[in-house]
């Protein structure tokens, strides 16, 4: 019975207490579903709790990537808007970026360190699989801190390309 005791406590303080989140590391990346519009229909949540330091540089954007998870979505558009949102726990200042490539050998995306909830990635390639990498901006601190995924598309524009102009009237002096 004591065994048992003992069995049970040690499992459930490693649920509860030492667990890491499934995408600690970016094989493991969760999928987010892109939104075809600016509403974020859908999302995925996410949590801190328990993420460790992944293999890639913590040294790629400013704020400490030793707590970092990963998600990841395959492009429809050049340009995608990315936000997080619900940030509950004992952190909220929480960072992005976005990656590119096959783990664990991921590129910066350039220009894509983001220090806010929200940012606009341009230049996408459609199809390609990117990867978003969020983490706290303070080390250690063992944030427990949870937040949702969401990817929006802006909307498409008629006269992107100059093969559909925009006819503009005249006016007669
Ligand atoms: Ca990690
Ligand atoms: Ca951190």
């Amino acid at each position: 019975m004591k065994q048992l005791i003992l069995i049970s406590s040690l499992l459930l303080c490693r649920i509860i207490g030492f667990s890491q989140p499934s995408n600690d590391n970016c094989e493991n990346a969760l999928p987010v579903t892109i939104n075809v519009d600016l509403n974020c229909t859908s999302l995925v949540s996410g949590t801190l709790l328990g993420a460790t330091a992944s293999p890639q540089s913590q040294a790629s954007c400013s704020g400490s990537e030793d707590d970092d998870v990963w998600f990841s979505f395959v492009a429809t558009n050049s340009t995608h808007y990315i936000e997080l949102s619900n940030i509950v726990g004992n952190t909220t200042s929480i960072y992005h970026s976005v990656w590119t490539g096959t783990c664990p050998s991921l590129t910066l995306y350039s220009n894509s360190c983001s220090y806010s909830s929200s940012s606009a990635v341009h230049g996408l390639t459609i199809g390609t699989t990117y990867f978003i990498r969020v983490y706290s901006s303070i080390t250690g601190g063992a944030p427990n801190t949870t937040f949702d995924v969401c990817i929006k598309t802006p909307p498409a524009v008629s006269n992107d390309e100059c093969s559909n102009p925009v006819s503009v009237a005249i006016n007669p002096i």
